[in-house]
């Protein structure tokens, strides 16, 4: 059967004509003679590439977003433009969700030849079947972990961004070694047209063609069904996607003031804004921070989780807050949260960021006072960084001058 290296275009009658083919698999006869001719190096391979693609791109997309999150001392991410982690991280989600058909239909076509005999063998077969094994369960692993992320649905023990970080280094070095092998029947595979017999004649079965159309459309149906959490006028036909861009003053809630530990009493007098630049220190009352100069900008908050919308905000720019609280001597700037402990409750600045005119300690939100799930009394708004970075309910700011 032609399920090897698709150089055999056989119908199932033709298969007791190569009875080799048969004996090449650890399968009884009768299930043999049933495998699919779909099944093949030719739809493999092809299934491949576009699964290959789609996981370049999430893999590249997928270390950016850390890098910015846990950047190294030669990472530089700019402040411009504005939507680039919009961009990227949508990619990220779309191409992880579209890998999902793909890898099943590349798993659905190779299939029998987990059969194929040897099992093990020779040092190079147990190198091949091994790193296939890694493969697979490595992809699996983060595209399922990713699509609960997503859904924010953590049925596990484990912290997802840094096992999901470290899984993507176990799949590439797996992919490289599966590359390598496989590089012969991948050539001989890819310079073959994907057609069989089938194609041409009347057999019911699918054809070669038929599953490979199939992969694109299931890949291309995943992506848009997710892709409206960032594309906006895709909003209406995503229907997986899990945020519609919806929600309080028109942005969805990421978590609530409720789920942080924060409550209404932040709304009292006693509130400030502490601002401490190297060892001079000054409190801001909301008050008082409506009535220094206000700026506005439109941007978008970008989840890691995939989805974005873009507002309006208006509030103090940073630059004028520091200039106000004691001068930027330069270097990153802290901000801290009123929500006690919990990995978001801080975040670090980058001096890119400081310096840019659109960042915002933000009071309002598309032309309403910023609501209490969305950061009252104030909120770090800056372009083009992960909404995780973008701390909500500040309590102070600080320049370690
Ligand atoms: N203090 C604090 N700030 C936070 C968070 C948080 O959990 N705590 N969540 C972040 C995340 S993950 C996102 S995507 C944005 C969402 O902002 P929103 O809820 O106003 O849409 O806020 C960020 N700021
Ligand atoms: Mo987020």
């Amino acid at each position: 059967m032609n399920v090897d290296d698709g150089n055999t275009l056989a119908t199932p009658p033709v298969v007791r004509e190569e009875p080799a083919r048969e004996e090449g698999l650890l399968l009884p006869g009768t299930i043999v003679r049933r495998i699919s001719p779909a099944r093949s190096a030719a739809v493999a391979a092809r299934v491949g590439i576009v699964l290959g693609a789609a996981i370049a791109v999430c893999f590249v997309t997928g270390l950016l977003s850390h890098w910015i999150q846990h950047p190294p001392d030669w990472f530089r991410w700019p402040a411009n433009p504005p939507w680039l982690y919009r961009v990227t991280q949508g990619a990220h989600v779309i191409s992880g969700v579209m890998a999902i058909p793909l890898l099943i239909v590349k798993l659905w076509s190779v299939f029998p030849r987990l059969f194929a005999r040897p099992l093990i063998g020779n040092p190079l077969r147990l190198l091949e079947r091994g790193s296939i094994a890694v493969l697979v369960g490595s992809t699996i692993f983060q595209l399922a972990t990713g699509l609960f992320n997503i859904a924010q649905f953590y049925p596990w023990r484990f912290f997802f961004t840094s096992t999901h970080y470290a899984m993507a280094y176990v799949a590439l070095g797996a992919l490289a070694v599966h590359l390598a092998v496989k590089l012969p029947v991948i050539r001989t595979a890819l310079s073959r047209p994907p057609a069989d017999r089938r194609d041409a004649t009347n057999d019911s079965r699918v054809s070669r063609r038929g599953v490979l159309g199939a992969a694109l459309a299931a890949a291309g149906v995943a992506g848009i069904a997710v892709a409206g959490q960032s594309v906006p006028w895709l909003r209406w036909v995503s229907v997986l996607a899990p945020r519609t861009g919806e929600g309080p003053q028109g942005l969805p809630v990421n978590r609530t003031a409720t789920e942080a530990g924060v409550d209404g009493r932040v709304r009292g007098d006693a509130y400030r804004l502490t601002v401490s630049v190297g060892t001079t220190e000054r409190g801001f009352s909301r008050a008082e921070l409506e009535r220094l100069p206000q700026t506005s900008a439109v941007l978008p908050l970008a989840c890691v989780e995939g989805w974005s919308a873009s507002a309006h905000w208006s509030g103090v720019r940073l630059r004028d807050l520091l200039a106000a609280a004691g001068g930027y001597p330069g270097g990153d700037v802290a901000f801290h949260s009123l929500e006690q402990g919990g990995l978001y409750s801080h975040t670090l600045l980058p001096t890119t960021h400081v310096v840019d005119d659109r960042t915002l300690v933000a009071l309002r939100l598309n032309g309403e006072e910023l609501s209490l799930d969305h950061g009252y009394p104030c909120r770090l708004i800056a372009p083009n960084r992960p909404g995780v970075l973008q701390t909500k309910w500040l309590s102070r700011i600080e320049v370690r001058a």
